[in-house]
């Protein structure tokens, strides 16, 4: 039963919240019912690249708990869970026959959630990818993106049914720059113009994909963008500080090559000058062929945006190149003036509404998901409880900054606070907890934190 909301903040009716995870870092049982290599086990194997060696071997051992994990959503009030599936769980080698042991586990888990009343929104690829296609060159081989689309298509015949929800990626600049250009991500390559080819790549898988969902019946479809508002430092505390004219060209961008490049193409079918200028300087343009932005400018139902900072930049020497960044040689990469989580980030929720306004403003035809928002900080446990008063703060301020930009018009249909379990957080391993609910990595018991059950309460309120 849903009570209005007393206060001054209260979302509209028919608002989702909800959780979001992601299969490497939760699921574990990494060699069960014939699951393939990924990326990730190898990485995550190779001394020196996850801290202190951590790996998803058991993770939170969800492939085997699910059906509590499940049962832990409904008793915090979720209306709809986030997940990925494991594409080497579906196809060991990333091409061929499916492997119906491994669909099978998301067939469970999705007639779990539906039981329970919960909206599964499925993420069809957040970073696991087979092995086996990596060893042909991975994001870099143009064939990935057609492998990708017949593996989409796997998956919605056995899920389609039921899930309504479908993202084809998560994160493409992630993957791309990651993994292909600093190395911090699996694969762990390092050429600029590898990170190039692998984000053309993936925007064609992501069309491919979305295609082949929609022939199919898909009924919402998304891109997942790692959106982040981009200014410089005066801007941060006040939007409208003005900016010289060199700030304002390196604002530009990095604004272009973090989302314009993602965006524009999948929504306008076309690259921005900025990242063309970045990518011809960076091996060339050989790799984007006829018709490919026709592909990848399928219409999809929803841009999926996770947020965590504001990216502050301006134009400045002396800062040697970050390799996640070709292009960006001469932007300086600058800290806010904010707090910051456990990892290091600014802790900024007005760069959430601003970004919400734009992005509706700019793709007014799309719908917007917060479908990740949250943060890694140092909890306290103590008798069975778990106090985390940085993140129930940390959320209270980025939902009264979505609740804003509805108000000022943006369309945002749903809020996934990431992450519903402590988890494995990539290069940083267990070592940084995202969750609003608590593990403990040796008995796998889990515990809501004060955030749980405060963030349960928003939804039982639609506001506070
Ligand atoms: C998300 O990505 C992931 O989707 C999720 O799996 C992860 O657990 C969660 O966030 C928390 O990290 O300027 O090169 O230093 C994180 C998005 C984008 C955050 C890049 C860090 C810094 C890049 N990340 N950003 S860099």
């Amino acid at each position: 039963t849903t009570m209005a909301a007393r206060g001054t903040v209260v979302f509209p009716e028919n608002f989702i919240w909800g959780a979001a995870t992601a299969s490497y870092q939760i699921e574990g049982a990494v060699k069960e019912e014939g699951r393939g290599q990924s990326i990730w086990d190898t990485f995550s194997h190779t001394p020196g690249k996850v801290f202190e060696g951590h790996t998803g071997d058991v993770a939170c051992d969800h492939y085997h708990r699910y059906r509590d994990d499940v049962a832990l959503m409904k008793e915090l009030n979720l209306g709809a869970y986030r997940f990925s599936v494991a594409w080497p769980r579906v196809q060991p080698d990333g091409q061929g026959a499916v492997n119906p042991a491994g669909l099978a586990f998301y067939d469970r888990l999705v007639d779990e959630l539906l039981e329970h009343e919960i909206d599964p929104y499925v993420t069809l690829y957040h970073w696991d990818l087979p092995q086996a296609l990596e060893d042909r060159g991975g994001w870099t081989d143009r064939d990935t993106a057609y492998r990708f689309a017949d593996y989409a298509r796997a998956v919605y015949d056995k899920l389609g049914d039921r899930v309504r929800n479908w993202a084809t990626l998560n994160e493409p600049w992630v993957s791309a720059f990651l993994g292909y250009g600093n190395g911090v991500h699996a694969p762990g390559r390092t050429a600029a113009s590898d990170s190039f080819r692998a984000s053309h790549h993936l925007l064609l898988a992501h069309g491919l994909a979305a295609q082949a969902l929609r022939a199919q019946g898909a009924e919402q479809i998304m891109l997942v963008v790692n959106a982040s508002p981009v200014m410089t430092p005066a801007q941060v505390h006040d939007p409208a500080a003005e900016a010289s004219e060199a700030d304002a060209e390196a604002v530009r961008r990095i604004d272009a090559l973090l989302q314009g490049q993602f965006l524009e193409p999948a929504l306008r079918g076309r690259y921005p000058e900025e990242v063309l200028r970045a990518r011809s300087a960076e091996g060339g343009l050989d790799h984007i062929l006829d018709g490919d932005l026709e592909t990848i400018n399928q219409p999809i139902d929803l841009i999926g945006i996770n947020y965590y900072n504001p990216t502050v930049v301006e134009a400045g020497p002396g800062i040697p190149a970050d390799a996640a960044w070709p292009g960006s040689q001469d932007v300086r990469f600058s800290p806010a003036d904010a707090p910051t989580t456990a990892m290091g980030w600014p802790i900024v929720p007005s760069g959430l509404s601003r970004l919400l306004v734009r992005l509706s403003q700019d793709y007014p035809e799309v719908g917007l998901m917060i479908t990740e928002n949250g943060a890694a900080f140092d909890d306290v446990v103590v008798d069975g409880r778990v106090h985390d008063p940085g993140r129930q703060s940390y959320l209270e301020g980025h939902l009264g900054a979505v609740h804003n930009a509805i108000q000022q018009g943006a369309d945002v249909r749903g809020y996934l606070v990431w992450s519903l379990l402590d988890n494995f957080e990539w290069a940083f391993g267990y070592d940084k907890r995202f969750g609003i609910v608590h593990v403990d990595y040796e008995s796998l018991v889990r515990t809501p934190k004060d955030s749980a059950l405060w963030y349960k309460q928003v939804i039982g309120a639609n506001g506070w």
